[in-house]
């Protein structure tokens, strides 16, 4: 008999802190909860901690898996704030989260003081969008308390990236900067089995850089650690179908759609509902697919 994608997958099994996490056949969700004024998205949505934890308990009633938890906007030209303003807009925010829900908290920051602090408040993955190079610090700390970490491509920063990405390869400049990151990690006593990677969509990255990224986002998934893929409404799915942010929720179905059927283990979404009932129907499909569908001529 061919064989499926169900038998040629290999389930991944990620520790974060005290918790494992097996990926096997299923995506998993992870929700969105931005407590900042500027963020692309959701910026000032969720500032209180009452509309904070509203939205997180939503997200874990519509099937979210993971919350990711963030207090500084990355978004393209974003200027970057200082580590007592971000913990200021955290840390009360991460506290009655971690009350309220049950879930796996992930906290999406570059600097080693904010995440030891919401580590110690119960966070247990690390989202650094500068895969470790941001904070000197930040390595030894997820090496020292067994979190698991995702480490992002980005080319350039923040305040800069969109200026002028350029690339030869994109998918296979992004893989090598991603192996030397996991060796870097490793170096610093991290366990491969912490590690979480990201092609980091739109950090860096023009039209035909990202759309190159989905449609080879396999390459990815072939490099032994769990994939995270982060395009929900980004200006590159806005741009395919001219919509503002907040209604870019099929556009998105679409790229999520694609990154499953390649094999993504994390898809970090806002609309958690809708991308959860689009990985499901995409994975149940992607189970009975032949492999030669997927490797042509293998
Ligand atoms: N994208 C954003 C923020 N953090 N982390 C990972 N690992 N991958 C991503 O693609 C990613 C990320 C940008 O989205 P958002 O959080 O909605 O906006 P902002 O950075 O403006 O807060």
């Amino acid at each position: 008999m061919t064989p499926t994608n169900t038998t040629l997958r290999k389930a991944l099994v990620l520790t974060a802190g005290s918790r494992t996490i097996t990926f096997d056949s299923r995506p998993f969700i992870m929700g969105v909860l931005n407590v900042t004024p500027d963020s692309f998205s959701d910026g000032g949505a969720f500032l209180t901690v009452a509309q904070a934890v509203r939205h997180a308990r939503q997200m874990q009633d519509e099937g979210a898996d993971i919350i990711d938890l963030g207090a500084e906007s990355s978004r393209p030209g974003a200027p970057p704030i200082e580590e007592g303003e971000e913990l200021n807009r955290l840390m009360p925010v991460l506290e009655a989260v971690r009350q309220a829900v049950s879930l796996p908290l992930s906290i999406d920051t570059t600097k080693a003081a904010v995440a030891r602090r919401a580590i110690e408040a119960g966070a247990s993955i690390v989202n650094d969008v500068t895969a470790l190079r941001g904070d000197p610090k930040m390595a030894g700390l997820v090496a020292e308390t067994g979190v698991a970490v995702v480490l992002m491509h980005m080319q350039g920063t923040p305040p800069t990236m969109q200026r002028a990405p350029h690339y030869g390869n994109v998918v296979d400049e992004v893989c090598a900067f991603l192996r030397e990151r996991i060796q870097t990690a490793l170096d610093a006593g991290i366990q491969a089995s912490q590690i979480i990677l990201d092609p980091g969509f739109g950090f860096g990255k023009l039209q035909e850089h990202n759309l190159r990224l989905l449609a080879e986002f396999d390459a990815f998934t072939r490099l032994g650690h769990p994939v995270l893929v982060g395009v929900s409404r980004k200006q590159f799915i806005g741009n395919l179908v001219d919509r503002p942010v907040h209604e870019r929720g099929y556009g998105t179905a679409g790229a999520v759609a694609v990154a499953v059927l390649k094999g993504a283990h994390v898809l970090r979404v806002h609309d958690v509902r809708a991308m959860k009932d689009t990985a499901s129907v995409v994975s149940a499909i992607s189970r009975h697919m032949r492999s030669s569908v997927e490797v042509p001529n293998a």
